[in-house]
């Protein structure tokens, strides 16, 4: 463990955004085969960093026969392919090792993940994600499932980190509603945090839902709403037993893939079936949320909306690590930092226990929440957080 923190570090060079364009040496380190170019929407990470996450498949062309998940396959020779037989769809579920294809039509699929690709694809896992855009090849007549053959290049990723491993849960994700309950779960704020954090660094825009306000005196929380909404993230108050605030999120669904996270019991699917009647999400019948039966939604899965919008129902996760975000990377996650880092006397200073640190000053003299200060120190810290 300490041994990787330290790799880690030198591979951090921090404040790569300043780095002079006229640095050979890093001009030179940033030459990377064409297929990884080609990968840069799959943005994981802030800006203007090179990215140590290699990308399972990587694709710039718009239609079939363009990416590398054929050129890799001429490199050892290529097959003859029939492409014209390709359709493209979207991933809308992912059930163990078969995957659930909508095609342009609306008609799904069942489809496999061709070997190759599964191959290319570190850790064996999430080679496909709800979300994915792909082309595949139909069943043949008689054949049950399709074969997917290409996955086009993500965009914004919702993940978890898991047991040191990265677990994409939805790919091309424009918007994450990040779920909270005011009571039962009562709210943790520095779990709020973690997802905010988490969806900074992936680039996905993140709006803060705060639920079962037909729980608790509402009033209690509106510093809450008032420190997200001054750091300038959208936040709802909502209950899907009474139905405030549903108009609000209905709004702003209706645009793009909206991913649809928080822990367990929060009321996630609830809050769906709440905004479109007819969804039948399973909820969870126990009205003790403490007891069993936690983990309702077990999969994730892409809704498509009446009123326009699709919409990721995930499960609540047990532990929510920040996968990949290395403690250098964090500052950038928590917004409001960002004006004070360069201000720091170290160049490389962590915010934690320096002299002169002007984030930590900041926090002194109200600037920064103390609260989310607190927040910044458990990730850098890499304490997990009991997610549900
Ligand atoms: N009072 C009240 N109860 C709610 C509200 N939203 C959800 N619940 C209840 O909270 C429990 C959990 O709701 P779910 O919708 O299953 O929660 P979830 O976030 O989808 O949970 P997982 O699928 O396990 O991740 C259920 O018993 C719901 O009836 C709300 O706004 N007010
Ligand atoms: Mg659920
Ligand atoms: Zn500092």
């Amino acid at each position: 463990m300490a041994k990787k923190k330290k790799i880690r570090i030198e591979l951090k060079k921090n404040r790569q955004k300043r780095t002079r364009a006229n640095d050979l040496t890093r001009a030179f380190g940033d030459e990377k085969p064409a297929a990884a170019e080609s990968v840069a929407g799959e943005r994981v990470r802030p800006k203007g960093e090179m990215s140590r996450h290699r990308t399972i498949v990587a694709d710039a062309g718009e239609g079939p026969g363009a990416g590398p998940g054929v050129a890799a396959e001429g490199a050892s020779g290529r097959r003859a392919v029939d492409e014209s037989s390709w359709l493209s769809g979207r991933v809308v579920r992912v059930h163990g090792l078969v995957n659930i294809v909508e095609a342009e039509d609306g008609r799904t699929y069942p489809c496999h993940v061709r070997r190759l690709l599964k191959s290319m694809a570190i850790d064996g896992r999430n080679v496909v994600a709800v979300g994915d855009r792909v082309w595949f090849r139909p069943p043949d007549s008689g054949g049950d499932e399709g074969f997917i053959e290409r996955v086009e290049a993500r965009k914004g990723v919702v993940t978890r980190g898991y047991r040191g491993r990265r677990h994409v849960i939805a790919a091309n994700v424009d918007s994450v509603f990040i779920v909270s309950a005011l009571a039962e779960p009562g709210l943790k704020i520095s779990l709020v945090d973690r997802y905010l954090a988490a969806a900074e660094f992936s680039g996905v825009r993140p709006v803060v839902v705060l639920n079962k306000a037909d729980l608790v005196d509402v009033s209690l929380y509106q510093w809450v709403v008032g420190l997200y909404t001054q750091l300038g993230y959208e936040t709802v108050v909502t209950s899907a037993a009474d139905g405030r605030g549903l108009d609000r999120l209905r709004s702003l669904l209706r645009k793009g893939v909206t991913a649809i996270s928080g822990q367990s019991g929060v009321g996630k699917s609830s809050l769906l079936n709440a905004l479109q009647p007819g969804l039948n999400l399973r909820v969870n019948e126990v009205s003790d949320w403490t007891s069993k039966g936690k983990h309702t939604t077990t999969t994730a899965e892409l809704i498509r909306l009446d009123g326009g919008g699709y919409v990721v129902d995930t499960p609540g996760l047990r532990q929510f690590e920040l996968w990949g975000v290395l403690p250098g990377e964090l500052e950038g996650c928590f917004i409001e930092f960002r004006p004070f880092v360069p201000l720091c006397r170290f160049p490389d200073c962590s915010h934690t226990h320096e002299g002169r640190c002007a984030v930590k000053d900041a926090v002194y003299w109200g600037w920064i929440h103390a609260g989310r200060y607190e927040s910044y120190l458990k990730l850098y810290h890499q304490k997990p957080e009991d997610g549900g």
